[in-house]
């Protein structure tokens, strides 16, 4: 017999889509959206199709194993849990006596995105007194700029998009990122408004917009200063609107007479001209939406680029009207559940060692005076794929003294250098609750199948780890189950107006909308728009400049349609498509370079050299370079990937990545 349960896709994907899988009760038969969710109404990606096939993939990671051979070197046997565990809480017992707390780095991130499974290290990792992970992998550097203009006022939800009159996409890769919202561009183009595209990489986005402007990455400060310019020199700055409901308006827009689109465009490479007509035609629309995506704040001025944006969503006076301001930062009107019944801050007693998840590869080595770290505990991440400087991160990794534990479903570029590697489930093995980062819906998704082989899933994991180091808390002896009941138990606001028909829901498993922000009720200090803001480093916004290099061009890391981060690499019917490893670059940059579209290249810097292959477009801009997500090691002919250039630099604000921000050079690689 079978039947289609409902669930929610794990994934660290704007929506979280509902979806619907049909199941005899041992596997999963077939995927499809849920047309109840209410915001994916039954619209998935091609990727999660496919779940099935991740699911029970050959290549699944059944049984706790031990390394046998060299780091790195991917040989493993199998063993019981509980050799595992006694193994793991051993070696760790040793670490802690002899160099406590700080020697031990807990590192996740991504894998699954839920409020339990992803969140609940935190506790074990408290109570033991381990390093604390700065968790900025993303776009911390996008929320920081955000907040610093409106505190933690509600952007809009997307499904708000319908009442814009202007839709200016700012360096977002919908098509991959935001499908559930490209049937608003769709829509909007065909009641006559128009839909711009301001972009590095325009390869994926551009034949749904009207018009296309390729920018210099890291730039888009400038262009937003220009703007805002243009939009008071024309009067097309609501400046009545301004006084009332902002600070620090007037000194702010002294300052805007010099970021004349002449000066901008020796900064962007966008011709004054096309500045001054977007300018215009933002001004003039009433209700004008930036999606801003989180390209432009990946870099060291992210932050105030940011900042900058926001600012000249709310210029025209458009927040407050129906589909007017900024979408792509936090929507809603607050958490749905209290987090920290899950993360127990207050297991913490030291304050302990904290690690900047961008700087793993420091942490691995030493540096600035800090030991190296002597264990390493990775879920839900996979780091040599996805984090900077990819060469020392391994170099970290294969130090013999290092205790590395691996928790992954796959066998990935990371787990290859455990010690111990655990199996790790799948959401559909687990229950949880979920909130979508870029909507306002919040769901609960229960356990369909038992877990596969031995796999157990993080909470599992840290219960049995925390028995075995001896916690006695009765936190750790609760069920996954009971958690899901237990935060449901403790609303946040998100929730605070839920109906007993949306209660249902949840208690049986499904999603519900949660409100939409008033986008005039500002949650400042002030209760205004903080154009200026005494609490920030610069409380003046101004253009600042990225970290950039010594290296003519900028390399850039754009969403792939075919992955998500390290998610989907098993699915060779995805990577298939994807092909090799590719580096976009303009056929003018390839042109000097003596590079044809296919040919096999080399990108170097200071700190590696990497091999790809040439993919020319126009869609790129001049001087940038750009590639498609995260690969496995399995493609790469430089035994290296792309992160292997990236520097381990911050953010201004945020203490973000700034893995767009990095220079490099490219050339023909020759093969004899
Ligand atoms: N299919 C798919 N879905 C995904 C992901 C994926 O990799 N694949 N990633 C997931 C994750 S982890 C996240 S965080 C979210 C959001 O994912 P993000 O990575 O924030 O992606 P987007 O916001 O869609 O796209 C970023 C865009 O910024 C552009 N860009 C880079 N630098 C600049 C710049 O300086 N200026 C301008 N104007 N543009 C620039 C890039 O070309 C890219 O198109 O999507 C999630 N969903
Ligand atoms: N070159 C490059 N680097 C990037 C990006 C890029 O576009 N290009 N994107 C950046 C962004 S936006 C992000 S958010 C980060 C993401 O970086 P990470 O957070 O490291 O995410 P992934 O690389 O997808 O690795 C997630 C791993 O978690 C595992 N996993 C999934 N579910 C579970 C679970 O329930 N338990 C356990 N234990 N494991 C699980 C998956 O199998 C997968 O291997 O990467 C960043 N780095
Ligand atoms: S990966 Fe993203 S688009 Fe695809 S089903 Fe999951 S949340 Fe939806
Ligand atoms: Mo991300």
């Amino acid at each position: 017999m079978t039947e289609w349960k409902k669930t929610i896709c794990p994934y660290d994907c704007p929506t979280s889509c509902g979806l619907l899988v049909k199941t005899d009760g041992t596997r999963i038969l077939e995927v499809k959206g849920d047309p109840d969710h209410p915001a994916s109404h039954g619209l998935i990606c091609r990727k999660m199709h496919g779940y099935a096939d991740s699911i029970h993939s050959p290549s699944r990671i059944l049984t706790p194993m031990r390394r046998v051979g060299e780091k790195g070197e991917g040989r493993f046997v199998p063993v019981s849990w509980d050799e595992a565990i006694s193994e793991i809480t051993g070696r760790w017992k040793e670490i802690l006596s002899r160099d406590g707390g700080d020697a031990i780095l807990p590192f996740y991130y991504s894998g699954v995105m839920s409020v339990i499974q992803r969140k609940c290290g935190d506790a074990f990792f408290n109570r033991m007194g381990a390093c604390s992970l700065v968790k900025t992998l993303c776009s911390s550097a996008k929320g920081a700029g955000y907040e610093a203009v409106m505190g933690r006022t509600g952007c809009l939800d997307p499904r708000e998009l319908k009442h814009s009159d202007f839709l200016l996409v700012w360096g977002s890769n919908m098509k991959a990122t935001r499908i559930q919202s490209m049937p608003v561009l769709d829509s909007a183009r065909k009641a006559g408004k128009r839909v711009v595209l301001i972009e590095s990489c325009a390869e994926d986005m551009a034949p749904y917009c009207d018009g296309t402007i390729l920018i210099r990455p890291g730039t888009d400060g400038a262009l937003a200063l220009a703007m805002m310019h243009v939009l008071v020199r024309e009067g097309l700055a609501a400046e009545d609107y301004l006084r009332e409901w902002s600070c620090g308006w007037p000194g702010f827009k002294e300052t805007l007479p010099a970021y004349t689109p002449v000066w901008a465009e020796g900064i962007t490479g966008i011709p004054a001209d096309v500045t001054e007509a977007l300018a215009m035609e933002y001004g003039r629309a009433s209700r004008p939406a930036i999606i801003l995506g989180s390209g432009p704040s990946r870099y060291g001025n992210g932050g105030m680029t940011v900042r900058l944006i926001t600012i000249l969503s709310a210029l025209t006076g458009a927040w407050g009207r129906p589909g007017g301001g900024l979408c792509g930062c936090n929507p809603g009107i607050g958490p749905c559940a209290d987090d920290t019944i899950v993360t127990r801050p207050d297991f913490r007693t030291r304050q302990g060692r904290k690690v900047n998840i961008n700087q793993l590869a420091q942490a691995l080595n030493g540096s600035h005076g800090q030991d190296p770290i002597q264990s390493l505990y990775v879920y839900g991440s996979n780091p040599v794929g996805s984090v900077s400087s990819q060469a020392e991160t391994v170099k970290g990794l294969m130090r013999q003294d290092l205790f590395t534990v691996v928790h992954e479903r796959f066998m990935t570029d990371t787990a290859r250098y455990a010690d111990i590697l655990l199996p790790a489930t799948f959401s559909v093995e687990q229950p949880d609750c979920y909130l979508a980062y870029g909507y306002c819906t919040f769901g609960t998704a229960y356990k369909v199948l038992e877990p596969a082989g031995q796999c157990r899933s993080n909470w599992n994991t840290f219960r049995l780890l925390a028995g075995a180091m001896g916690y006695e808390e009765a936190y750790f002896k609760k069920t996954e189950e009971g958690m899901v009941e237990e935060l449901l138990a403790h609303p946040g606001p998100g929730l605070a107006k839920a109906t007993d028909r949306e209660w249902d829901i949840l208690e049986k498993g499904g999603v519900i909308s949660t409100p939409f922000a008033d986008h005039m009720d500002f949650k400042t200090e002030t209760g205004k728009i903080l154009i200026v803001n005494p609490g920030q480093p610069e409380p003046m916004p101004r253009y600042t400049s990225a970290h950039g290099g010594e290296y003519p061009l900028r390399l850039i890391a754009v969403p792939s349609g075919y992955t998500l981060n390290s998610i989907f690499l098993e699915r060779e019917d995805l990577t298939g498509k994807r092909g090799p490893m590719k580096l976009m670059l303009h056929p003018l940059d390839a042109a000097g370079r003596n590079i044809g579209d296919g040919d096999k290249v080399i990108a170097y810097n200071d700190l590696a050299q990497v091999e790809f292959t040439a993919s020319l477009t126009p869609w790129v801009a001049r001087g940038a370079a750009a590639v498609a997500g995260v690969y496995g090691m399995s493609l790469s002919g430089s035994g290296l990937l792309v992160n292997a250039l990236h520097h381990q630099r911050l953010s201004d604000i945020g203490e973000a990545t700034t893995l767009n921000d990095n220079t490099v050079e490219v050339r023909p690689a020759f093969h004899h």
